[in-house]
């Protein structure tokens, strides 16, 4: 086999499906090999950012990496803000670059798409991957791949593979079958004294609450952490990053919690527990710098990042996956818990009326929960925008989005990355400034037989922007018909200005599955979504007291 041809297979050892990418002449062998050895399927897209984001959704989705391949140079330096973004949010997506060869590296000209040095490229990766190599030597390239991809999945972060172009059809040895990591191998007596401690905690614990985060999905521990929380029979919380975690699975979850932002019972429920137990959450400015009374983290069990704390107390080296399994062994019933506490369910907007008033983000909430009440839940990608703050309006369903690291351009590429990785047809939500961003690509959706549906929020207006900052006019967005584009890009565009209009373009794209629907709502500047509105008073509140404090 030639190393294109090792690396491949071994990507699909380790649990890749697919490869998102666009080749430029230092990766036209890869990509030779790629489409003609059939090993994974190719998909193709217009602009860097959508590869790395499509495999951002479609690992996020499989808990599984996924593979976005690039020129180097040009490609390469155009995902790079993607791939930071799957750093944050820890998403194991492997970035595979075409390189310069020994040849180019020896003629003594700066080669094209070089920036500073050859190796530029990979210094800047460095900083947004958990692990990188130059496959420069066919002899440890084995041995090379078989470490970065390990990274990967243990740490559930993007890591970096350079190949040099004239390597590509070198023999090669193949990489050593994947084995997954033996749990066995962890210190025994470390775990069995944390998990000691913690069932100690909560057994004198009167009000305590999981908090569960990305980290369960991401190392595909979703239904023993649901397990545990029935065994322990205490309320579960998501963060904001891990909403969408847990729908579905017949847990007592309460819903998101959001701080000042979100729901007043479950933020008391969370901010007054004397026993937060945080399961896989990542102690971010939008999970938590939002609290309305600030979380007294030595009361908390943390458990992320392969270690878990409680008080002044840390135990390194605890996976997750090893903490969660061996509670559920020894958990039982907490009888002490104070169920009082529990939060009144969330109501969700629904049953929206099908009459001329004009569309609120609200409404475009409750016409989606009127849709999946009749034909079954779909998969939602969100983009960054008033759209992302409206799925907390929404029903949980599977949810990819940007909920931390908030870039602008995720939601149409993460919809391909969905549906590419599900098979299932995905509603993708993005405002009309990240439309204009990335919504270009969904010209690629036909080819793929992909048909997302797919609703621009149009307010004319980077409206998030202006509800921090009023006075400035450049956030106003020039006026287009989004829905002649959808038409154009080989789509049907349908244009909503009113919740008639909104229900009648609903029903129709969920009935045609032959094509994918670009819904255009026209929302008026100024009309926000619940959680928006509270979001932006509860920073801005936040600012004025911390500029008094100074
Ligand atoms: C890649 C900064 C955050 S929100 C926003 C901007 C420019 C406006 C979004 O406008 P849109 O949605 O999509 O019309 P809405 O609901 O606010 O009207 N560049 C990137 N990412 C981010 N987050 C920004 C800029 C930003
Ligand atoms: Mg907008």
């Amino acid at each position: 086999m030639n190393l294109a041809e090792v690396l491949l297979n071994s990507l699909k050892e380790h649990g890749v499906s697919e490869i998102f990418g666009i080749p430029g002449d230092f990766a036209l062998p890869f990509f030779k090999v790629a489409e003609e050895s059939k090993i994974l399927p190719l998909y193709t897209f217009s602009h860097e950012p959508t590869v790395g984001y499509a495999a951002d959704a479609a690992a996020r989705c499989h808990g599984k990496p996924s593979v976005a391949a690039i020129t180097y140079g040009a490609g390469g330096f155009n995902m790079v803000n993607p791939i930071a973004a799957a750093y944050a949010e820890k998403s194991p997506v492997v970035v595979i670059s075409g390189g310069p060869g020994e040849g180019d590296r020896s003629t003594g000209l700066l080669v094209h798409h070089q920036a500073k040095s050859l190796n530029s490229q990979l210094q800047v990766y460095k900083e947004v991957t958990c692990d990188q190599v130059i496959l420069n030597d066919i002899e440890r390239a084995p041995a090379d791949i078989a470490r970065v991809l390990a990274s990967c999945i243990r740490h559930s972060r993007p890591v970096y593979i350079e190949v040099p172009r004239d390597l590509v059809f070198h023999q090669c040895m193949p990489v050593l079958p994947y084995q997954s990591e033996n749990l066995h191998q962890i210190h025994t007596g470390a775990l069995d004294a944390c998990v000691s401690a913690t069932l100690e905690k909560l057994q004198r614990a009167e009000s305590p609450v999981l908090v569960v985060g990305v980290e369960i999905r991401r190392f595909g521990i979703e239904q023993q952490t649901a397990d545990l929380a029935k065994q322990l029979g205490i309320p579960v919380v998501t963060t904001l990053m891990g909403r969408g975690l847990l729908n579905d699975m017949d847990v007592p979850l309460q819903g998101t919690y959001l701080g000042v932002a979100g729901d007043a019972e479950l933020t008391r429920l969370v901010e007054e527990s004397d026993m937060p137990v945080l399961l896989g959450v990542t102690l971010t400015d939008g999970n938590f710098g939002i609290s309305q009374q600030k979380l007294d983290f030595r009361k908390v069990i943390l458990a992320c990042d392969g270690n878990v704390s409680m008080g002044y107390h840390i135990y390194p080296e605890i996976p997750l996956q090893a903490f969660i399994a061996e509670l559920n062994t020894r958990a039982h019933r907490l009888e002490t818990v104070n169920n009082q506490v529990v939060a009144a369910t969330h109501h969700y907007p629904c049953e929206l009326p099908a009459d001329e008033q004009k569309i609120t983000p609200t409404d475009i909430a409750a016409a989606i929960n009127d849709l999946f009440q009749q034909h079954g839940a779909m998969p939602i990608a969100a983009d960054m925008g008033d759209c992302f703050f409206t799925t907390l309006d929404i029903k949980e369903t599977d949810l990819v989005a940007p909920g931390f690291y908030a870039t602008m351009g995720y939601g149409v590429p993460a919809g391909f990355g969905v549906q590419a990785a599900t098979g299932k047809r995905p509603i993708v939500l993005v405002g009309d400034g990240a439309f204009q961003m990335t919504g270009w690509e969904l010209l690629n959706a036909r080819r793929y037989g992909w048909n997302p549906i797919v609703i621009v929020f149009n307010n004319s207006s980077w409206e998030m922007l202006r509800t921090f900052q009023p006075e400035s006019a450049f956030n106003d967005l020039p006026q287009l018909n989004y829905a002649r584009i959808g038409d154009e890009l080989g789509g049907v565009g349908r244009r909503a200005t009113n919740r008639k209009e909104l229900k009648c373009a609903l029903q129709e794209a969920v009935q045609d599955d032959d094509n994918f629907y670009l819904i255009e709502a026209i929302i008026e500047k100024g009309d926000l979504s619940n959680t928006l509105s509270r979001f932006v008073g509860g920073i801005t509140k936040m600012r004025e007291q911390a500029m008094v404090a100074d």
